[in-house]
């Protein structure tokens, strides 16, 4: 079956899944696909704190299934090139590994003209992330805009060989954000990284640790820890208007969900956290989760990678009630 296809079956299947919002400054696409798909009378923060239990999960799936098209282009965040009314540009890059170059794209609105006008989102009018097909090679970018022709562009350098997606996350003024994607592909040949269900991660010296329970279609808390030689962390500084950045995506689809903080924003620039981070999240379906955790210390921006495998749900089930 064509991708085309696949997505929307998924997107009839999926939609009130992924319609419920992450976090507490969470993603609003979603969460306002949440709230179309929700009685009026029915409170959507208390659904999405999954206060109100299945009731109002079941009401979503089949609402939101109901809302048709408009629901389904922002339930399949991060797996379609054009959504809600915008379409990300073919993506220039380098074509080799090494090769040092500008990677340049532009987001085009329905009329096929440059978007130029955007709306800040967690302090950036765009987020880049480039991940390789395995989940290998993540990277979160903030390029440039040209405000003149609408090209956004940063310089890049492929460190190794793949079929990469790239995730352009943003909101143009006056819309919704989106997320919409591209593939691009780096010559050369590679041996993919499988996956393997992985809680705790080294990076530049620092040891982080993932807790909680993802369950499909319920809400669950994560809880990342950073520690330094076995002790707290507690110098995390701001980063994009929080303690941390946690981006999910879901194996096999890359499906993309875009996570942040639970709690209160940091109260200016000098305050600090740690060494715990908590994230509300709310996974669609059961398998595997690609997390990655952007997270900033003495200025520097680190990242550590996560694989969660999410336990299958029953608050979709039709005959529950
Ligand atoms: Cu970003």
């Amino acid at each position: 079956m064509n991708t085309a296809g696949r997505l929307g079956l998924y997107g009839a299947g999926l939609a009130a899944a992924f319609a419920v919002a992450f976090g507490a400054a969470g993603l609003v696409a979603p969460r306002e696909a949440a709230a179309e798909g929700t009685k009026h009378e029915q409170s959507t923060q208390q659904e999405e704190k999954g206060m109100n239990g299945h009731d109002a999960h079941g009401t979503a799936v089949q609402e939101a299934v109901d809302h048709g098209a408009h629901t389904a282009a922002e339930t399949t965040a991060g797996v379609s090139l054009a959504s809600g009314g915008y379409a990300l540009a073919p993506v220039s890059a380098p074509v080799a590994v090494g090769e040092q170059g500008r990677l340049s794209f532009g987001i085009l609105d329905g009329s096929g003209a440059p978007v130029t006008a955007y709306t800040p989102q967690h302090e950036k009018d765009l987020h880049l992330i480039v991940v390789r097909s395995d989940g290998a090679q993540f990277r979160h970018v903030h390029p440039t805009l040209d405000a003149g022709t609408g090209t956004w562009s940063i310089p890049w350098t492929w460190s190794a060989a793949g079929s990469y997606r790239v995730f352009a996350d943003f909101a143009a003024a006056g819309a919704d954000p989106v997320t919409l994607t591209r593939m691009v592909d780096v010559a050369g040949s590679f041996t993919p990284v499988v996956a393997e269900t992985s809680t705790r991660a080294s990076v530049d010296g620092l040891e982080v640790g993932i807790t909680g329970d993802l369950v499909a279609g319920s809400p669950s808390e994560l809880t990342v820890t950073v520690r330094r030689d076995g002790a707290p962390v507690t110098t995390l500084q701001p980063y994009l208007g929080a303690f941390g950045h946690l981006v999910a995506l879901r194996e096999g689809d890359l499906a993309y969900l875009h996570v942040h903080p639970e709690g209160a924003a940091p109260a200016g620039a000098e305050a600090t956290s740690g060494p715990d981070v908590r994230f509300g999240a709310h996974v669609p379906t059961a398998g595997r989760y690609l997390l990655y955790f952007d997270f900033q210390i003495d200025g520097s921006v680190h990242t550590a990678a996560f694989v969660l495998e999410a336990a299958g749900g029953t608050a979709k089930a039709p005959h529950q009630h």
